[in-house]
């Protein structure tokens, strides 16, 4: 029985029988196999087979894809334009698929052709356009945009190499290029007449026009092309679609370069190669930006493309510039795109004429920014050398944006002198650099953080002295996800359950879930709900053994920990108290220990030394605990290679146990915490991010607590007691740290984790040694509650009727009405 064909028939507004539709489909796959692919279906591989059905339901999408940009054409609608340097998409086919409500038909007529859907999905690279959160953050927002019906354009680069590849050797973190793009992508339309000249270098000239004002005429050294390349995204139901406009690098005809015409073939395609270097590899987020040209050149290049296409199309529709805050709103995702705002003042003012003042007015009432984090080292600067020397021009529309700001913050607060330096788009210390967040915050009429306490913090702290000057523009806007990839495809088998348990209603309004709550104390409820957490521990079981060789038991404890490494997310923590159980149940064998496998994953920064020694740190354990009899099974270390959204796909359905146990303070909101709550794991977690709104919804009960809050943390820098006294206080974690730092996880090179030891002794800035015991005891509460399978099963049930409001619907709403000013559905 097809569940979704009613939809799937009336989406070509025909009314066809399943056999039809399955035959349709089936005939439109093995067209686009042999005319596009050019194959014979009988020699097709898995990657044939998903080129051919993206394709096939490519066509269908177009339809919808041109109405729909026909109708905010025609209509003069209001249009967001999400900038962002990351969108971390993944995998397109089941996304597409599902929301157009056409699975069940591509799986029965690839079942028919003999030709299994898992093998077809699986064939597809990862578009890992991005770095973590932020970028994943990008993709949930643009499905749900589409969702909510809401024309909008996300905009970015096309990244050849997105994330690189990691690979696991001896322990050890390796790099390899993640070529996603090397044999194409189906899903993308290439706009060969869509192309921008993008400006680099060289000098401003100063004239004034005959009415005596001033006229400046940037002469660039260089010109780059930006070519456009649109994936269409599909929103629910697939009533709406909205393009992901990507733009890749090109020089401007390499066959024309006059080297190339001298006969200097190498140095003209040196020249070609350094140009499209700039959509080549996306930049690690982690790693200090500030300082690299490429970088710099990455950002202007795509706002650039951006602006002056959204410019023109506002132009074709409206006629003149004037309305644009009207029809336009542009959100810029992080600092990364921030040169937006100086730009747009070129383009109103250089371009188009038009006065200082008005360019003004447009431009702020334009643009909003959002914050992703507060960690000092994160915040973007340029050197002023490096910036001058690319985007000359601009500088100087900074230095105006700033003094004009400098002087109405002089005038409203003439008796505090200091202010100005902390507010000032330029900071004078240690070499002057452009700080980027302060001049996203000045030129933007609303500034979001994305948690409440993390909203609270910028107030507080980033942008304190901002907030006193513009006391109304900082807002929340607590992140979300989408339920469609992270519920309904990744776990149909907890959705199937929902659907009947609370009405298909569900898949339309999450908040519909709560039901669940009516049987909460149901027996068979909670039987159901664990059978369906059981399957997917059985699949993710036969994952880990086929990639680590691993082999854990699908009914211990799955204690999950998946994220980027970092310092601050503390997965040192996480291992120091896996260090404590281990050394316990040796202790005590005979205890009824709780049963548990201990899963990471996670990429760390290539440069970033401390985030990888814990992946190694995590592997020796792993080794050694795996391998010691004695512990029989009682617990398992399992770090998983290579994070990404497809892997986080099959981990997520199957975890028990969120560890979301970042230092308080410093994790903006996680959106992790809320894939995992919502696919009924309890969370062990700190008051910090989204933790606390979580913690907020599902209850005291149904979450695990731990740790210093924000102000503890603050007061510990500051008085102490030290990481010493700490570590003193606690014989276990003393311990912990010796067996560590002398070499019992590392035999063959007893030094090799000191480091990791002495910066927790010496500099604990992410307050491991602080957070040990309250930590180690929570996990012991953790264990409690599991040995009582029925307060664990009620409690994983709260989790997953309570979450409907971390939907990116939600946010996305919220966004609309709130700063966007654009109507949803
Ligand atoms: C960047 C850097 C660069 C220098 C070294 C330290 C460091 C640490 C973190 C970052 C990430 C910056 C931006 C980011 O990805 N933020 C994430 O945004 C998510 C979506 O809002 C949010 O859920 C995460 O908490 C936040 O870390």
């Amino acid at each position: 029985m097809l569940t979704t064909l009613e939809h799937a028939s009336s989406f070509d507004a025909e009314n066809i029988s399943e056999e039809q539709a399955i035959a349709d489909v089936k005939s439109a796959i093995l067209n686009k196999m042999s005319l596009a692919v050019g194959k014979d279906a009988a020699y097709a591989t898995d990657r044939d087979w998903f080129v051919a059905c993206a394709l096939a339901i490519r066509d269908r999408i177009a339809h919808r894809f041109l109405a729909g940009k026909r109708s905010s054409t025609s209509d003069g609608k209001k249009r967001v334009y999400y900038l962002s340097l990351e969108f971390l998409i993944g995998r397109q086919l089941t996304d597409v698929l599902s929301n157009m409500e056409m699975l069940d038909v591509f799986k029965h007529a690839l079942g028919d052709l003999g030709v299994d859907y898992e093998r077809v999905r699986n064939a597809e690279p990862d578009a890992a356009l991005g770095n973590g959160g932020l970028g994943r953050l990008a993709a949930c927002f643009m499905e749900s945009m589409a969702t909510l019906s809401i024309p909008a354009y996300g905009y970015g680069i096309r990244y050849e190499n997105g994330l690189f590849r990691q690979a696991i050797k001896d322990g050890w973190q390796q790099e390899y290029p993640e070529d996603w793009l090397a044999f194409g992508t189906p899903w993308e339309f290439s706009r060969s007449d869509v192309i921008y000249d993008i400006k680099f270098g060289g000098s401003v000239e100063t004239n004034r026009n005959d009415a005596g004002s001033m006229r400046f005429t940037w002469h660039p050294s260089e010109v780059v092309h930006a070519v456009a390349y649109d994936t269409p995204i599909v929103g629910w139901r697939g009533k709406h679609v909205n393009p992901l406009r990507l733009w890749a690098a090109h020089t401007m005809d390499p066959l024309r370069l006059e080297l190339f015409n001298k006969g200097d073939h190498v140095g003209a395609l040196s020249d070609q190669a350094r140009v499209e270097s700039i959509s080549k590899v996306l930049y690690p987020s982690d790693e200090t930006p500030a300082g690299q040209e490429l970088r710099l050149r990455q950002e202007y290049f795509f706002v650039s493309a951006s602006l002056q296409d959204l410019v023109n199309r506002h132009k074709r529709i409206f006629g003149d510039l004037y309305s644009l805050p009207d029809r336009a709103a542009i959100q810029l995702n992080d600092t990364h795109p921030a040169v937006a705002i100086p730009e747009l003042m070129r383009i109103l003012i250089d371009e188009h004429g038009l006065p200082w003042d008005e360019a003004w007015r447009i431009t702020s009432n334009t643009f909003s920014y959002t914050n992703h984090t507060l960690l000092p080292e994160a915040l973007e600067t340029w050197p002023l050398p490096l910036f001058e020397r690319l985007l000359p021009r601009h500088l100087q529309i900074i230095y105006f944006i700033n003094s004009l700001h400098l002087e109405g913050v002089k005038a409203a607060f003439p008796n505090e002198p200091a202010l100005l330096s902390s507010v000032s788009v330029i900071d004078e210390q240690g070499g002057r650099r452009l700080r980027m967040g302060q001049l996203a915050f000045i030129g933007s009429h609303t500034i979001n953080g994305v948690s409440a306490l993390h909203t609270d913090l910028m107030r507080a702290t980033t942008f304190r002295d901002l907030h006193r000057v513009y006391p109304n523009r900082i807002q929340n806007k607590t992140n979300g996800i989408t339920f469609r990839r992270w519920l309904h495809q990744s776990n149909p088998g907890l959705t199937g359950l929902l659907r009947e348990v609370c009405g298909d209603e569900i898949l339309d309004n999450p908040e519909a879930i709560h039901r669940l709550m009516e049987h909460a104390d149901d027996a068979s409820l909670q039987e159901r709900i664990s059978k369906v957490k059981h399957a997917n521990k059985v699949a993710l079981a036969r994952l880990i053994a086929d990639r680590t060789g691993v082999r854990v038991d699908p009914a211990a404890l799955f204690d999950v920990q998946i994220k980027r490494i970092h310092e601050y997310k503390r997965q040192l923590l996480n291992l120091l108290e896996t260090v404590a159980l281990y050394d316990s149940i040796r202790a005590n064998p005979t205890k009824d220990w709780v049963p548990r496998v201990k899963i990471f994953a996670g990429k760390a920064a290539a440069s970033y030394v401390n985030a990888k020694l814990i992946i190694k740190l995590a592997n020796d354990i792993a080794r050694v605990v795996n391998g010691d009899p004695s512990v029989h099974n009682l617990l398992k270390v399992v770090f998983l290679p290579n994070y990404n959204v497809s892997l986080a796909e099959s981990i997520i359905p199957a975890a028990n146990l969120s560890e979301q146990i970042s230092t308080a303070g410093m994790e903006a909101s996680g959106t992790g915490n809320m894939k995992l709550a919502l696919n009924g794991a309890l969370t062990i977690g700190t008051i910090d991010g989204a933790n606390i709104e979580i913690h907020d919804h599902v209850g005291s009960e149904n979450i695990f607590i731990f740790g210093l809050t924000t102000p503890e943390v603050e007061d510990r820098r500051a008085n102490g007691p030290s990481a010493q006294t700490s570590i003193a206080n606690s014989p276990m974690l003393g311990q912990v740290l010796d067996a560590v730092g002398d070499g019992r996880y590392s035999p063959e090179d007893r030094g090799r984790f000191r480091p990791l030891v002495d910066g927790l002794r010496n500099n604990d800035r992410y307050m491991v040694t602080d957070d040990f015991d309250s930590y180690y005891a929570a996990q012991r509460r953790v264990d409690e509650t599991w040995a009582k399978p029925d307060v664990w099963n009620r409690a994983a049930i709260a989790n997953i009727a309570n979450m409907a409001w971390f939907s990116s619907d939600r946010t996305i709403s919220e966004y609309a009405e709130q700063i966007w000013k654009v109507p949803v559905g």
